[in-house]
């Protein structure tokens, strides 16, 4: 059962405080450039009045992706999963320095990675798909940034660890175990692009090798890529299980199946890259279809997700509020609390996001979608609805945790979460819908000549939802802003909402407890799922891409 009143340590609030500013100030950065592309799209093209310093549409996206899809979560998670994790085992960090270590060599990395983007030597967006030829600085940079993320996760573990030895028989904390978990995955997932840069990119870049191998680059690349993604849902998830009960006035309705989910994902995360690589023409059928069918499998944990998730809501709404009805028990829920709001905005988004990830994930339809703009439209709905929405969610009481002042400008939070809501829905069913149509992603498409009429109408709607995403953002950043900066000390006596389960977690079953069999299990089904294409692919090997700056 949880004690809430544990109280982290200055330091540490402190040192969590630091990776919440580089991770704001990162997604500040890297939104200005969403309504520049949004109304490129609708014919406003504004690139030339930012031309003396940012050189092409293409160099604003790699910003846009980079600090967006890769810097805001891992600085964001990073910080939150520490916090979780001191106090999720009420313990101290086994060995503080060495987290300290690891969030400074990912600010050396974000730093690395930066200077070249912005010199326009690192135009590759943030898949940077060889044959484009990055600076070999934004492959360094990027290393070290995952590098000071393993490192942090080697901190958790060892703290974990420690706890085990200090508690034998106790159930794990949940909410402590699932960011281990998630950490873990993480350190998994990563291998690919370690391997990838390291063995091809970086060499390539200082020109120690020719050329590269753009189809192993691209299986590297993806081993790394979908699990990433379950990096940045996962944190969501945690807030979702093990915080969002509280929150709404009641408890997480299963404990059991909380674990379940997220041993599932440590299982299934990483072995299913393929399916971002259907139409390569290197990877034969039967790889693919393996990774398609395991890619239906990883639906499974989210669908346990929405179903205790909402139980848990349901449950609340009906003991706590009084609520009533099949449905009409969400109104009752506790909407007036911004941090209350983002969330279930979040997850509603999520549905469609969830039910869009099915459907690329159909051989036959992802032919169709593959490399439109549906898939943009997909993934703002889960990296930029289900993770960023819940994480401005968390920082609304997170930021007043750390810094002990109430949250500034509740009204102006919740204003912030339906505008960017709203904006999402039109900025994303037009995405969708113009995919279908067959727009191209990564294309300023209000440049190109070949516009069918059908379009047109389509692509205002993408500038006008994007524009009005922007204002839900500033809105955002000036309450966390005021926040974190307000002049006169207001002490606020903010607690980690740290929900109870319904039933006594010591009562989940032990095997939703050891590590060891799931990490047999995982590394067992990777070496399936990937083991012989790997083997195939390095094998052939054909570093004859001698790449290049395209921009
Ligand atoms: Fe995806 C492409 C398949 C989930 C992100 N995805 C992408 C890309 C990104 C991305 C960034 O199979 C583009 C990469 C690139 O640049 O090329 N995706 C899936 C599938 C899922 C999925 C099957 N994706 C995500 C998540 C992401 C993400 C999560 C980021 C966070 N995706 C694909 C495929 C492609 C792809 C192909 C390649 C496309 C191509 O051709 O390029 C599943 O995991 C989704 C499962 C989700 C659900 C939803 C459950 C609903 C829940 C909500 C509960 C509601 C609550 C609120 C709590 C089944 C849990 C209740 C509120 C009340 C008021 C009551
Ligand atoms: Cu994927």
């Amino acid at each position: 059962m949880s004690t809430p009143n544990y109280e982290v340590s200055q330091a540490d609030k402190k040192f969590i405080g630091l990776h919440l500013l580089f991770a704001t100030a990162s997604l500040f950065v890297g939104i200005l450039f969403g309504p520049l592309q949004a109304l490129e799209h609708s014919g406003l093209d504004l690139y030339p009045y930012i031309k003396p310093i940012f050189q092409s549409y293409y160099q604003g996206l790699t910003i846009h992706g980079v600090l967006n899809a890769l810097v805001w979560t891992t600085f964001f998670i990073t910080g939150f999963l520490t916090l979780v994790v001191i106090f999720g085992l009420k313990r101290d960090l086994r060995y503080p320095k060495l987290n300290r270590v690891g969030f400074w060599v990912m600010v050396v990395g974000l730093v690395t990675t930066a200077v070249p983007i912005l010199l326009d030597e690192a135009t590759v967006l943030y898949t940077f798909y060889p044959p484009l030829k990055a600076h070999w600085a934004f492959y360094a940079g990027l290393t070290l940034i995952v590098v000071g993320s393993w490192i942090e996760g080697y901190g958790f573990f060892f703290t974990f660890a420690a706890w085990r030895k200090e508690n034998p028989g106790v159930r794990s904390p949940l909410m402590a175990l699932m960011a281990v978990i998630t950490m873990a995955m993480w350190q998994i997932a990563t291998l690919g692009i370690a391997v990838e840069i390291l063995t091809m990119l970086l060499p390539w870049s200082l020109g120690l090798i020719e050329g590269t191998d753009p189809q192993l680059a691209r299986t590297y690349f993806w081993f790394t890529g979908h699990p990433l993604v379950y990096f940045w849902l996962l944190p969501a998830y945690i807030s979702w299980y093990a915080m969002l009960p509280k929150q709404v006035g009641g408890k997480l309705f299963s404990d059991a199946l909380a674990r379940t989910a997220f041993w599932l994902f440590f299982l299934l995360s990483t072995p299913l890259g393929f399916h971002h690589q259907f139409v390569d023409p290197g990877i034969p059928a039967g790889w693919k279809f393996l990774h398609a069918m395991l890619t239906y499998s990883v639906f499974i944990p989210s669908m346990l997700t929405a179903f205790t998730v909402i139980a848990s809501l349901e449950r609340a709404a009906k003991k706590t509020h009084g609520g009533k009805g099949l449905l009409s028990w969400i109104r009752v829920l506790p909407w007036g609390d911004p941090s209350v709001s983002a969330q279930l905005l979040a997850g509603i988004l999520f549905f469609f996001g969830g039910v869009g990830g099915l459907t690329n994930a159909s051989y036959n339809v992802n032919l169709v979608l593959h490399n439109t703009a549906w898939v943009p439209g997909h993934f703002h709905l889960t990296v930029a609805s289900a993770a960023t929405l819940s994480f401005w969610g968390i920082s609304y009481w997170l930021i007043p945790y750390l810094t002990g002042k109430e949250l500034k400008h509740k009204k102006l939070a919740s204003w912030a979460n339906w505008i960017w809501f709203v904006g999402m829905i039109i900025f994303s069913n037009a995405m969708h819908v113009v995919g279908l149509l067959g727009a191209p992603r990564r294309t300023p498409l209000g440049l190109a000549p070949y516009i069918p009429e059908e379009w047109n109408g389509h692509l205002l709607r993408v500038g006008i939802g994007g524009s009005i995403m922007f204002i839900g953002a500033c809105f955002y950043f000036y309450v966390v802003a005021r926040t974190a900066w307000a002049k006169k000390y207001e002490p606020a006596n903010v607690e980690i909402p740290a929900a109870e389960s319904v039933h006594d977690p010591q009562q989940t079953p032990e095997w939703l407890d050891k590590w060891v069999p799931w990490i047999i299990a995982t590394v067992a089904l990777i070496i399936i799922a990937y083991g012989p294409q790997l083997v195939d692919q390095i094998a052939n090997i054909s570093l004859n891409s001698p790449g290049g700056k395209f921009w």
